[in-house]
């Protein structure tokens, strides 16, 4: 694919994808949207893809709908509605970034904010730059949060400051963020790319297969009871228990060495 809103390169098993429309803080639109879901579902079936990064260029991770483009199409679609843009164009987005069978960081350089939090908080981890914040910004704009942002954060900073967060859209620094359960890490601005890749690469050579069933069975477990996240961990360990790298890991610890795995 050709795109036009997005920057992608690939570097030792790690795909790096950046927003690329920094004079709008990388603001959604619907062609960075769609380009996005592109570059996921190409990340998806690229065996050589291992780990994903996301980040923006620019001094703004994304800034959430782009509002200029929102209300141009508000005033020439008459039968424009948010529900179908989001069910559209944002929801099947969050919905791939969750089912990927591979981790995805969120190198987050500058603001998060709108559904721009709600694509960080869709990454299974955050490296926010010491510049960084993220904001529940919807409610300064009269909307509510959306792409996930309800779902993801109570599971994340706890019910009392999700609602706190998504109803005064007040902006969380990284040192916040990081106590609150929102980032992973926070880094120097300068280290960010560096500190991500080096950890998306330590994850690109990890077991694959185990990582991407940890993904699914965490997000299983923590929607179901015991039995059902018992039950769902024995399977998944079949799956992973199959794989070559299961028997690369335990011949390695046998024979005292680090593995080496295939991501198979
Ligand atoms: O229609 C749909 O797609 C449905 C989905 C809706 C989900 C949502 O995400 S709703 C929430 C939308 N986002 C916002 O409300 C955030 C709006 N932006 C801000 O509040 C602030 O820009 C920030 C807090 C993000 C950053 O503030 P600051 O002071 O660091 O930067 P700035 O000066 O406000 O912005 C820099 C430029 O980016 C500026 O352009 P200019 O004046 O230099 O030409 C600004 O207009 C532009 N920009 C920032 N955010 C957006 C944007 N342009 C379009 N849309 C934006 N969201």
């Amino acid at each position: 694919m050709d795109y036009q809103n997005l920057l992608v390169s690939e570097a030792n098993g790690v795909l790096t994808l950046t927003l690329n429309r920094p004079e709008r803080l990388n603001a959604f639109t619907r062609d960075l949207l769609d380009e996005l879901l592109a570059a996921f579902e190409a990340a998806r079936s690229a065996t050589s893809v291992r780990a994903v990064v996301l980040t923006g260029a620019g001094r703004g991770f994304c800034a959430g709908a782009d509002l200029v483009a929102g209300s141009e199409a508000m005033m020439q679609e008459a039968a424009f509605s948010y529900s179908a843009m989001l069910k559209r164009h944002y929801n099947p987005l969050i919905l791939l970034m969750r089912s990927l069978p591979k981790p995805i960081l969120a190198a987050v350089n500058g603001v998060a904010a709108g559904a721009g939090m709600s694509l960080a908080l869709a990454c299974d981890l955050r490296l926010a730059a010491e510049s960084a914040s993220f904001t529940q910004a919807f409610v300064k704009v009269g909307l509510v949060p959306d792409s996930g942002s309800t779902w993801f954060l109570p599971k994340l900073v706890g019910p009392a400051r999700a609602l706190e967060l998504m109803m005064t859209g007040r902006r969380v620094t990284a040192d916040e963020a990081l106590a609150l359960g929102l980032a992973n890490r926070v880094t120097p601005d300068s280290n960010l790319l560096a500190v991500t890749q080096e950890m998306a690469e330590g994850l690109a050579s990890g077991p694959t297969v185990a990582l991407g069933l940890i993904k699914a069975a965490y997000e299983f477990g923590v929607e179901s009871s015991l039995a059902a996240a018992l039950d769902y961990e024995a399977d998944a360990q079949d799956v992973a228990g199959a794989s070559t790298d299961h028997a690369e890991g335990v011949t390695a610890f046998l024979s005292k060495r680090s593995p080496s795995f295939r991501g198979a």
